[in-house]
């Protein structure tokens, strides 16, 4: 005898399960009570659940879906921070968007002032530690306060052990996860192979793609010791950072467009460099890069002048050395590629001339977006070699720039 299992069922209970893990909540039929009234509630107000849940054709419910969800959160009072525990995965598991979508994001559709917000209740200690490995994120840099809270309250804590596969290439996008510590690799899988592309070592942030761009995970994310994340949901992360970025892409469109270094990039190229782009400002005689540190950002100069200096002894562990000027960078061009490029700390320090502004770009970005733009930099990296005999007279040598 064979007995079938009812489309919807494996996801349904999955789903729940889930939810108990992470809630841990005490009276178990009272939480299965309140989870499945919710959907069904749903369900009745024209939600995504149901048996075509994982149809293709149903782009873009997910996110009614999780709206709906967070609207009866809300209507609820009291009951809002649990309930919103419900929301976040429900996502993924319901409903399956279509593979690739280079869905544009138009702010002036978007309602999100009539949007619930997702609140995850804090300790002082959590918040503070959210707080500490949120703090050079370049997605969350040009946010105001009042985004900048939203989004904290909105992120939860996701503890992980080595050998957990946060994310899976080819697979649809739930979350943006922020690093508090460990480390990850980035892996790749092209035709059937997969290699180790780069990694993260106690900061950083991944998982903005799928979510920025309605695409597919790009790559596949493994913890490769224990940690811990912290995650943000994808209506969330839509709400504030996609809506912010379309206003990033409004104010930097000409400047972008007038950058030399960017012309072998198309345009839609140039706006994805302006998504992971966040300024960063400097006062008079700020140091913006110390020589002999490890390099995680390049940089555009918006405004001002950077000075790039280089110390004068070959000896690292001399402190009498003495700083020379090797250069002096304004509006449109670029420093800190160097060290992106040969994997080697910074060769030279930089310096805020008058007050500066600056774009600044993370190494996963750079390696993802500025491949294009090589041979530019490489040209340049050559011209420093034949500066740094002429200046210095030494044999003090850049290392090959990688291929
Ligand atoms: P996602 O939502 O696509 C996988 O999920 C994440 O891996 C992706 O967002 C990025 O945050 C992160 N190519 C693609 N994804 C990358 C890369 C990357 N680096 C980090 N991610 N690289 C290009 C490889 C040819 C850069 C490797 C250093
Ligand atoms: P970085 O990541 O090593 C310091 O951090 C940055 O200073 C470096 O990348 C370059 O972007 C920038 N030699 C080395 N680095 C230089 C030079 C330079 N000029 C700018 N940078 N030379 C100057 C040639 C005009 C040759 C040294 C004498």
């Amino acid at each position: 005898m064979s007995i079938e299992i009812p489309e919807g069922l494996t996801e349904l209970l999955q789903s729940f399960t889930v939810e108990v893990l992470r809630n841990q909540p005490g009276d178990l039929l009272e939480f299965a009570l309140q989870y499945f009234t919710r959907i069904k509630e749903n369900e009745t107000r024209g939600g995504a659940f149901g048996n075509e849940h994982n149809s293709a054709g149903r782009t873009g419910k997910a996110v009614n879906f999780i709206e709906e969800a967070m609207q009866i959160d809300s209507e609820n009072g009291e009951e809002d921070d649990d309930d919103e525990e419900f929301v976040a995965p429900v996502i993924n598991r319901f409903v399956r968007r279509a593979s690739v979508c280079a869905e544009s994001y138009n702010p002036d559709e978007d309602e999100e002032e009539r949007e619930p917000r997702v609140t995850y209740p804090k300790t002082d200690e959590q918040r503070q530690r959210l707080q500490e490995a949120c703090k050079d994120i370049i997605l969350f840099k040009n946010l105001d306060q009042e985004q900048m809270s939203e989004l904290l309250d909105a992120m939860f804590e996701k503890v992980v052990v080595t050998g957990v596969r946060i994310i899976d290439q080819d697979d649809d996008g739930d979350n943006f996860y922020v690093i508090e510590r460990g480390t990850f690799d980035i892996l790749l899988n092209v035709e059937g192979t997969t290699r180790t592309v780069g990694c993260y070592d106690n900061r950083g942030s991944f998982g903005e793609l799928a979510l920025m761009y309605n695409t597919p995970r790009a790559a596949t994310i493994i913890a490769t010791s224990s940690g811990a994340l912290w995650c943000l949901d994808r209506l969330t992360f839509r709400r504030i950072i996609v809506k912010n970025n379309a206003k990033k892409r409004k104010m930097y469109e000409a400047f972008i467009g007038t950058l030399p270094l960017l012309t072998s990039l198309e345009v839609s190229e140039r706006m994805k460099v302006v998504d992971v782009l966040s300024t960063k400002v400097y006062k008079n005689g700020e140091q913006i890069i110390a020589q002999g540190d490890l390099a995680d950002c390049f940089y555009i100069v918006e405004s001002g002048h950077v000075r790039i200096a280089m110390k004068r002894s070959k000896s690292k562990n001399n402190t009498e050395d003495e700083e020379v000027e090797i250069a002096m960078c304004s509006r449109g061009q670029y420093f800190g590629e160097l060290a992106l490029v040969t994997n080697k700390p910074r060769a030279a320090s930089a310096y805020a001339v008058d007050n500066v502004k600056c774009l600044a770009m993370d190494v996963q970005a750079f390696e993802r977006l500025l491949g294009p733009c090589m041979d530019i930099m490489k040209r340049n990296i050559a011209n420093y070699e034949e500066q740094l005999i002429t200046l210095f007279g030494s044999q003090i040598a850049i290392q090959e720039p990688n291929a």
